[in-house]
């Protein structure tokens, strides 16, 4: 009845077509429905722009229903009028993620309008860049709050609500200084070092109750965080820094937003349930490589 020269991937969606049977499918296998999202409720924090925006953008596409924060009324109503031309129903609360009981509000919330929350992306983050000695202990705080306090905030709001759905999925936005220091950015890197070990904790008390933390570590992304690190010279040539990361990158570019979408799409979905406590850096090869040789 079937041209079994035809790739098993055509074979199968010829017996989804005329069969209608997608039990059978998954039966017989390995299907891509595996990386759907259908039905799930995302809260994807701080994706009014930047990274989180790509990976909400990348959920809906995938057939999730979309939650998002920020602090800013004129980011979130930008951030609205941006998902809406995407073809995008996001829901947006304004909140901030390193206060509890925002963080409490938004969860219900989000409950009550999408229902339970089944994926969380811990993605809102700040960095400042500022030499350690020439850093006051608030400022300091301030960073380890918002880039690590607050994914245990919001994990804690939403994991009574996974263990009673019996699943979940929490993704946390590491980077490269969740591995590696560079001046100027002591905060940022003890807040990243740190919320790649909080991963692995969430994955080793909450993986039996079939939840999967991981973390997306990556590398230099061009959003509004790094602009600064690419704006022109005033005589028109490029930032140093710029400069070193393109030579520090194997792919020899900086990453885009939508770079993360793949490996946020994996993570979230059940073409992952058994990868729990990793941290997945997307980094066009940066932290494989020690740098051009002499
Ligand atoms: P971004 O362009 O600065 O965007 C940050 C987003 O987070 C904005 O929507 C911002 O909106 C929101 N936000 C900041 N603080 C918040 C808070 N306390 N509560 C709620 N929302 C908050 O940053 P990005 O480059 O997209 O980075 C996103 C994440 O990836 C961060 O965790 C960052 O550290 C990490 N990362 C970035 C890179 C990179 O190269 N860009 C690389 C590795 C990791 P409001 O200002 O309106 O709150
Ligand atoms: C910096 C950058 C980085 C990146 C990213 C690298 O000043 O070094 O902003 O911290 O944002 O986190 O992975």
């Amino acid at each position: 009845m079937f041209n079994f020269h035809l790739t098993r991937f055509v074979r199968l969606s010829i017996l989804y077509k005329v069969l209608d049977c997608k039990e059978m499918i998954v039966d017989m296998g390995f299907g891509m429905d595996a990386f759907r999202l259908d039905g799930k409720v995302a809260w994807i924090t701080g994706a009014a722009y930047g990274i989180g925006f790509a990976i909400a953008e990348a959920f809906a596409a995938a057939g999730a229903r979309i939650a998002f924060n920020c602090r800013d009324e004129r980011h979130l109503d930008k951030a609205l009028e941006d998902y809406r031309a995407k073809g995008i129903d996001a829901m947006g609360c304004i909140g901030d993620v390193s206060d509890e009981a925002q963080v409490e509000r938004m969860v219900r919330e989000i409950e009550a309008k999408l229902g339970v929350i089944d994926i969380l992306v811990n993605n809102a983050g700040i960095i400042r860049r500022v030499p350690m000695l020439e850093m006051s202990a608030a400022d300091y705080r301030q960073v380890i709050d918002i880039d690590l306090v607050a994914p245990f905030i919001c994990a804690k709001a939403v994991i009574p609500g996974m263990i009673q759905k019996g699943h979940g999925k929490i993704i946390n936005i590491c980077s490269m200084t969740s591995e590696l220091g560079r001046e100027t950015v002591s905060a940022y890197a003890a807040a990243k070092g740190g919320l790649k070990m909080l991963t692995r904790n969430i994955c080793s008390e909450y993986g039996g109750a079939n939840i999967q933390c991981n973390g997306i570590g990556p590398g230099y992304i061009a959003t509004p965080q790094t602009e600064p690190l690419r704006q022109r010279q005033p005589d028109g040539s490029r930032h140093p820094f710029d400069q070193f990361i393109v030579a520090k990158t194997p792919a020899g570019r900086w990453g885009e937003a939508e770079d993360l979408m793949g490996p946020a799409v994996f993570l979230a979905s059940d073409a992952s349930n058994f990868v729990n406590g990793h941290i997945l850096y997307v980094d066009g090869g940066i932290l494989a490589y020690i740098g051009k040789q002499p």
